[in-house]
């Protein structure tokens, strides 16, 4: 093929991408759909343009405009997360994390989190960012019946370990991490508490999950493309302890962490579509959160009483947007995932808390998120039928084939986006006109 014919093969598949997720049941509980507004400052020339450092202090000519938009979008962060620091730079949450790690610790330093097979976020682990700082991680017990880690060991664990950070928060995020019942063990040993918010800052921001900055986390990291439904994006925001001299060194401490620390430029359409999704947030933040949660706990008692076995019975399933299937009985998370996706219903095979973190190829589980479903404008009534369409996948082993033309069918009615200032613009349009 010629370099052309290559070009335009890429084209070709991006289209089949998005006529094909425009026909399908999004459910990977880290992805979500921007909106229309947003969506048009991705492709502006400020795609183009390099900026360093922070506003009024570049190391580049031509960021007149650059400046103020990136004051407008820290301000507008601050407002989201009613705190007193926001960094909007990071241009990913893994990103975010490399900052805080590179702020706040130093090599051989250890740390303290979640384990993986948990829910634990790959950039907390010895092969991830946690590593290529040269931490040592030592992880929290996990209680599985609360689907949670297990208060009382965890505080014993860091009152003896004194780590230089202790982490929460996870990929697979049922329910708020217990910052305030281990309030004594932080003072105790006066331990910086670092909170990873990427999966629920929507829920956060919109008042339904927990509060991390008032219960006792000092730092938030977090990506921008979850709940948060903006674009594939970092920020970090804080409230840090002390005077206010201690404070502002804390967060110089953060903000070099981040340039020159982790990154150069901060790909500043990206950072301009942000300032767009935090307003929208603002706006229709609360709504949208609200309907998350409400979408996945009916989606999740949906699947309990078509007989599957769902984590987390004994709390309700689930707080947030996630929910956790165990699929032994159904031949596996690969196999049901796999299967699901021949149906047109995308989601992700995941390692349940009782697996061999060393095998992530075929885990006892899948996880689902509602987040996207719901910006399209589901509500719990379809969650039954998102259920049913599972069911007839995993459990009655029909022919995906066939159920995805009756997924192809049900989603026609639901291809437009809400809690947005474009509300109910439809949502593949603007890719569609791009071909
Ligand atoms: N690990 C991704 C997920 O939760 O899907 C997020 O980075």
């Amino acid at each position: 093929m010629s370099a052309l014919e290559d070009a335009l093969k890429v084209k070709e598949l991006v289209k089949k991408h998005t006529e094909w997720f425009r026909d399908s049941l999004p459910m990977i509980a880290s992805e979500n759909l921007i909106s229309p507004m947003a969506m048009e400052l991705l492709i502006s020339d400020l795609h183009n343009r390099y900026a360093e450092g922070l506003p009024g202090k570049r190391y580049y000519q031509g960021n007149i405009y650059v400046d103020q938009i990136e004051e407008i979008t820290t301000e507008l962060a601050k407002k989201l997360f009613n705190v007193e620091y926001a960094d909007v730079r990071p241009i990913s949450g893994t990103n975010a994390n490399q900052a805080v790690l590179f702020a706040l610790t130093k090599p051989g330093d250890i740390i303290t989190g979640p384990p993986l097979q948990g829910g634990a976020h790959i950039s907390s682990a010895p092969f991830g960012a946690v590593g290529m700082r040269g931490l040592h991680k030592i992880e929290y017990p996990f209680d599985v019946e609360e689907m949670n880690i297990d208060v009382d060991l965890t505080a014993k664990l860091i009152k003896i370990v004194k780590p230089k950070l202790a982490l929460f928060g996870m990929s697979v995020f049922l329910f708020p991490a217990p910052l305030k019942e281990l309030q004594d063990a932080f003072q105790e040993t006066g331990t910086t508490v670092w909170y990873d918010g990427a999966h629920v800052l929507g829920l956060i921001a919109g008042g339904e999950f927990q509060d991390p900055l008032r219960e006792g986390a000092h730092v938030m990291s977090g990506s921008t493309h979850k709940t948060l439904p903006g674009p594939q994006r970092g920020l970090i925001v804080a409230n840090p302890p002390g005077d206010e001299e201690k404070r502002a060194k804390f967060w110089k401490k953060i903000q070099r962490g981040v340039f020159p620390g982790v990154i150069s430029n901060h790909h500043l359409h990206h950072m301009a579509a942000l300032a767009v999704s935090l307003a929208e947030h603002i706006e229709f933040g609360k709504q949208y959160a609200q309907q998350i949660v409400k979408n996945a706990k009916a989606l999740a008692q949906e699947l309990y009483e078509l007989g599957f076995k769902v984590l987390g019975e004994k709390n309700g399933f689930t707080k947030s947007h996630t929910i956790l299937v165990d699929v032994v009985a159904q031949g596996g998370g690969r196999r049901v995932a796999e299967d699901l996706e021949k149906a047109n219903i995308i989601c992700n095979y995941n390692l349940l808390p009782y697996d061999d973190p060393k095998k992530p190829r075929n885990p006892s589980g899948i996880r689902l998120g509602v987040q996207e479903l719901t910006r399209l404008g589901m509500k719990e009534s379809e969650m039954k039928e998102v259920a049913n369409f599972i069911k007839r996948v995993a459990m009655d082993k029909e022919d995906p084939t066939k159920v995805k033309e009756d997924v192809k069918e049900f989603k026609k009615e639901f291809n437009k986006i809400h809690y947005c200032f474009n509300e109910g613009a439809e949502a593949y349009k603007f890719f569609e006109n791009l071909f």
